[in-house]
């Protein structure tokens, strides 16, 4: 049977190697087009284990070059020094507006939370806010206002239910509410142990595609994949459908072993004008790969095998 995601078959496209300063991981990457050219911005372990992101640019999305300097480090002053301390991790990229919103985890003493930049160029990062308190991550920014507000996928920490997905709004990118669960893990499923947003929506006749990750706890420790959900277009609280099956999960030699094995895990997709989507995602938190899927299958998966919306189920 014809695989969902058609993995590029000379991945890796990206490994630490390929990084002109000494790093020991490339992974979990937001990419965008820009000027004709697909932008990387991933994530790399530093040999102290914290976090930086660097930039690549390509001309066909499966070729990258990585710039000589790392793009976003933790700066040294002011209140994004504070917490930024431990590190940035995984950018996702919106383009909205005629610029770049780039939304990637803060780590420090104080916990994980989510800070916005934005960039027009890809040279200069403005650093605007934090947009969410600890602890939280994978925050995706929606590539369109939804009735004259932002809207956000994120991904709060909770300590009496699994990890699940909510949705904020927001009328300036800066202040967010209205915030709601809207999609939860479904026990004893691929996705059992938590689930988490993963690359900006995409827009499509049917309702906003989001490719998320979703994690099952085993005896060899958590495996991690990849699965579609379908949102309204006018109401994104709205569940459309969620594919009962996984698109993704990990099977090529890189993203089994690695620095966290058995993992593939996406910060960003590029849909391209023939219908399809170039899929790019962390290889077990070590290098970077690319697949293809085809839109509409996705979509149809969404509509034709959905499983029940597990908010409104209980967990028993
Ligand atoms: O190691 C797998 C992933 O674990 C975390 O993801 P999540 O919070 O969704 O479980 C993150 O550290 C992520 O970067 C990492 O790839």
């Amino acid at each position: 049977m014809k695989p969902i995601v058609q993995r590029y078959e000379h991945n890796p496209i990206l490994t630490k190697d390929d990084v002109p300063y000494p790093v020991v991981t490339v992974h979990n990457a937001g990419v965008t087009k820009w000027n004709d050219q697909y932008i990387m911005l991933f994530r790399s372990h530093r040999r102290n284990g914290r976090s930086i992101i660097g930039m690549a640019q390509s001309k066909d999305g499966f070729h990258f070059e990585v710039q000589p300097k790392p793009f976003l480090e933790p700066v040294q002053t002011g209140i994004f020094a504070k917490y930024e301390e431990y590190g940035v991790e995984d950018c996702r990229i919106t383009a909205i507006d005629g610029e770049f919103l780039l939304t990637y985890s803060a780590y420090s003493r104080h916990g994980v939370r989510i800070a916005l930049s934005k960039t027009k160029d890809f040279q200069t990062v403005e650093r605007v806010a934090f947009i969410s308190q600890a602890d939280m991550r994978n925050v995706v920014i929606f590539p369109e206002k939804i009735k004259g507000s932002y809207v956000r996928l994120d991904r709060p920490h909770s300590e009496i239910s699994p990890w699940a997905v909510w949705i904020s709004y927001s009328p300036d990118l800066i202040h967010w509410g209205r915030s709601q669960a809207v999609m939860k893990p479904m026990q004893y499923h691929w996705d059992d142990m938590k689930i988490g947003p993963g690359a900006p929506p995409i827009r499509t006749d049917k309702g906003w595609l989001h490719i998320y990750h979703g994690v099952f706890q085993t005896m060899d420790g958590a495996v991690y994949r990849l699965g579609v959900a379908l949102h309204d277009l006018n109401d994104p609280t709205k569940i459309i459908g969620v594919a009962d099956e996984w698109i993704l999960q990990p099977e090529d030699p890189w993203e089994i072993t690695g620095y966290v094995h058995n993992v593939v895990f996406t910060c960003g997709a590029v849909a391209e004008d023939d219908g399809t989507v170039k899929i790019y995602w962390g290889g077990a938190d070590t290098v970077m790969c690319v697949g293809t899927a085809v839109i509409d299958e996705l979509v149809q998966m969404c509509l034709n095998n959905s499983r029940p919306n597990m908010l409104d189920v209980r967990r028993i």
